[in-house]
């Protein structure tokens, strides 16, 4: 290898850290976008990364002070954690009536989850039409948004084979 070569793989490389560091950023501030909670999210999501607590989703509850109801234009976000194991993290909800949910759903451990929300029965009779993220892998993260309309009850599980039998199903509430 030359000595030009050498120094063309370090500028590469170089605007490489670069394009990450920028795309890093990029995605930060998409978060804050989406979150519904101005100034709130970005610290809480922090937050719950560095103690591991993905799932713990901060800020005002429905029919508490504060609390802001997700629309259609700005969802609100609610971290949901599949596994280890055949579980939702958390594995219950609570909703306002009317309000839009973007869930952000991440799977920690080896198994493949998936990810249904709807309408109670539908969502425990695996019922075809239901809204649902299929195959998150190991580490993968991936979103719906759902409108919770009626006054329930609602329901989210896990119907890769055997893991709502397991116990792999959160239940939803839904306020005002
Ligand atoms: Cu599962």
């Amino acid at each position: 290898m030359t000595r030009e070569t050498h120094i063309v793989g370090w500028v590469a490389m170089a605007f490489a850290v670069v394009a990450l560091v920028v795309g890093a950023a990029a995605f930060g501030a998409s978060v804050v976008g989406h979150s519904g909670w101005p100034g709130g999210m970005m610290g809480g999501g922090y937050a719950n990364g560095m103690m591991g607590g993905v799932g713990r989703n901060v800020g005002p509850q429905p029919g508490t002070t504060g609390f802001v109801t997700g629309t259609t234009a700005s969802p609100r976000v609610i971290q949901i954690v599949a596994g280890p194991g055949y579980t939702f993290s958390p594995s219950s909800i609570t909703v306002a009536r009317g309000e839009t949910v973007r869930f952000v759903v991440t799977t920690m451990g080896p198994l493949v989850h998936e990810f249904m929300v709807g309408p109670a029965d539908a969502v425990a009779a695996d019922q075809q039409g239901t809204p649902e993220i299929a195959d998150i892998g190991m580490m993968q993260t991936k979103s719906l948004t759902y409108t919770f309309e009626g006054s329930g009850p609602y329901a989210y599980a896990c119907h890769a084979e055997g893991h709502y039998e397991a116990g792999m199903r959160g239940t939803i509430s839904v306020v005002g």
